[in-house]
């Protein structure tokens, strides 16, 4: 692909051709080398056993069913039911490691502090913890002990589920049979079930997906940023700056990437404790850049500057002047070591069953969290003076954005217009239109789609229409980098919509509120759901009912099949815009794709009142999400 066909941003650009002139791969060029496999790509591949592999071929030539006699249904759900289980348990370790330090942190077994004092007592109170007698850190301990029961409880519903869900979602859930018990219990029964010989009914497995998503939404994501609010304080309004031009040439640069902000928050700690080492060494000073969605937490708490989103990640090197990349655990692509092998870069991984060959590893514990953040930041120092001057080149020009928007920070500046009943007017613009609706817009970038492209188009089209957006993830990233996050972006919004943002804005001191809020990392989806769930108890409505959406234009991560899911079964629509790998079965697509008005039995729309919508053009996405919010719209105005 040229370089206007593999992304938007001319700074991406800029250090592509970079990368191709001087010989480097990337996955932008490794995903054009690659041919797709026409059957993986439908789902219709099994290698869940030794009798196979097997696959079915389309349009019934060739055998239909497995070896083992599985059909083509049965093949696609559990292919789906695999990636669910892999999304969820990626952001359920990520819930636990957190769970894990605040434990450690309440027994001053780990050197971190509590900064949100206020977040702990709310959450220790509506867990139902009497505190009265209890010292702060023994509140603490007993929220993170009741956190650490969701991975362990054999009976009843996980503590974070009666914690955060809407009353009427639990209902249907509980009808279903699916609402989880504790995490660990939930994955290990879908990988069981999921194997030769078990769950052979394609409706049954999907249900077993929607518990995945059940479980990446409250042992992942809520239960992540309810403890990472407490431990490192409740974002509040921010402003940074995105693109690859935050790196500088004068400073030791050091990239943070993946998720978990233990190590994170230390590394920038510490970057300003060794600024005196970084001087000796002749750089001016350290400068800490983000990447993916490690780079949205430290935007969040601490205003750091965010380098690149997901597709990206192997051009901040290829700038030459990036001394360390600091990973801790996912959507690390192998392919930044053998970049960083043409650079001065050096990779350093941080946990025990994250490691990449060739890589330097540093153990983090979050006991040891400042002898480990030190010895990384030494590192780092320690090899400017490798850097190949004929390598360095940084493209100019950052973007402004204001970040930092959690709920509590939303609801402080809905305050400004009714400190009574925060909520109304959201809700009065609804009823009257001038708010059409409420969007998501979430998700990654991907190397195989133009990136910035998907996610930036819909938002537009829906900013246009009046449609209110939050958004997380890299789709935040590419939001930020295009002006979607500060004043400049202000002109896509319709009319409705603007008057809203700057009324709001203007209460809180601002000119406006930006045109989209960036409301954090991918655990950090939680806060759309907890928005939405306040809109829904003030209305005395079930979440089916609002006109809101989620769409994940760019997608690459199981990891958005799976929070996707969790939004699917509270009955909001999800809009994808990368194939999910189901087209192989018709059953399937009927199952997730299919609306109320269908003839087919059982859909998620009639269950959960919300359903997925795969769509690649971002134009017709945004029109069938119009679509769905004006369907909302009616039923709940009427
Ligand atoms: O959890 S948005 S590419 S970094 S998966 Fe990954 Fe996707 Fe980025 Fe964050 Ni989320
Ligand atoms: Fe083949 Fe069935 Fe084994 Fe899958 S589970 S590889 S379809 S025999």
């Amino acid at each position: 692909r040229d370089l206007e066909s593999v992304s938007i941003d001319p700074q991406v650009q800029f250090l592509l051709d970079k990368a191709r002139n001087e010989n480097v791969l990337t996955a932008f060029d490794r995903a054009d080398m690659m041919n797709i496999c026409g059957f993986g790509s439908t789902g219709v591949c099994c290698r869940h056993c030794l009798e196979g592999p097997c696959r079915i071929a389309p349009n019934g030539k060739g055998p239909q069913t497995g070896v083992c006699g599985a059909d083509v249904h049965q093949i696609v759900a559990r292919s789906f039911l695999n990636h669910l289980t892999q999304g969820s348990s990626g952001h359920a370790e990520h819930g636990r490691e957190v769970a894990l330090t605040l434990l450690e942190v309440a027994e001053g077994k780990a050197p971190y502090q509590i900064k949100d004092v206020d977040k702990l007592y709310r959450v220790a109170h509506d867990l139902e913890i009497v505190t009265e007698d209890l010292s702060m850190n023994e509140v603490a301990k007993e929220v993170a002990l009741k956190a650490l029961e969701d991975f362990q409880k054999q009976t009843g519903i996980m503590n974070w589920v009666k914690l955060r869900a809407h009353e009427d979602s639990l209902n249907t859930w509980n009808k279903l049979g699916i609402t989880p018990v504790n995490a660990h219990l939930e994955i290990t029964k879908a990988v069981a079930r999921n194997a030769m010989g078990c769950d052979a009914d394609p409706t049954n497995l999907i249900l077993g997906g929607v518990t995945m998503g059940l479980i990446d939404g409250y042992a992942g994501l809520h239960l992540s940023t309810d403890l990472q609010d407490i431990l490192f304080g409740t974002p509040k309004a921010v402003k940074a700056k995105y693109s690859m031009a935050v790196l500088d040439e004068k400073k030791i640069n050091i990239a943070v990437h993946g998720h978990i902000p233990m190590l994170s928050e230390k590394s920038v700690e510490w970057s300003r404790r060794l600024e005196d080492e970084a001087i000796k060494q002749g750089a001016t000073g350290i400068n800490i850049v983000g990447v993916c969605c490690t780079g949205n937490e430290l935007l969040m708490r601490q205003g750091v500057s965010v380098a690149s989103s997901f597709s990206s990640q192997e051009l901040v090197i290829v700038s030459g002047v990036l001394e360390a990349m600091v990973v801790d655990i996912q959507c690390i692509m192998p392919g930044i070591q053998q970049v960083a092998e043409c650079y001065h870069t050096e990779i350093i991984t941080t946990l025990p069953y994250v490691k990449i060959a060739g890589a330097t590893h540093v153990n983090f514990e979050p006991s040891e969290a400042d002898e480990a953040a030190q010895e990384i930041v030494m590192k780092a120092i320690n090899r400017f003076s490798k850097r190949d001057p004929e390598k360095i080149s940084i493209p100019d020009q950052t973007v402004d954005a204001y970040a930092g928007f959690s709920t509590e920070q939303i609801v402080e500046a809905l305050s400004g217009l009714n400190g009574e009943d925060p909520l109304k007017p959201v809700i009065d613009a609804l009823v009257s239109g001038k708010i059409r609706g409420i969007a998501a817009l979430v998700g990654c970038t991907n190397p195989r789609e133009k990136q910035d492209y998907g996610n930036t188009v819909v938002t537009k089209e829906l900013l246009k229409n009046n449609v209110l957006v939050v958004s997380t993830g890299c789709a935040a990233h590419s939001l930020a980098k295009h002006n979607l996050m500060n004043f400049d972006g202000l002109e896509y919004c319709g009319e409705g919509l603007k008057e809203v943002l700057e009324a709001v804005g203007n209460a809180a001191g601002l000119p406006s509120l930006p045109p989209t809020m960036h409301m954090g990392s991918c655990v950090d989806n939680s806060r759309p759901a907890d928005l939405l769930t306040a809109i829904a108890n003030r209305l005395g409505v079930s979440m089916n009912e609002l006109p809101a959406v989620g769409s994940c234009p760019e997608t690459h991560s199981p990891k958005a099949l799976s929070i996707g899911t969790f939004f699917i079964a509270h009955g909001i629509d999800v809009h994808i815009g990368v194939s999910p790998q189901l087209s192989g079965s018709e059953f399937v697509t009927n199952v997730l794709y299919g609306d109320r008005t269908d003839e087919h039995e059982v859909n998620a729309d009639k269950l959960f009142g919300g359903k997925l919508i795969y769509e690649q053009d971002p134009y017709t996405a945004a029109k069938l999400l119009l679509e769905r919010i004006d369907m909302k719209r009616e039923t709940l105005l009427n």
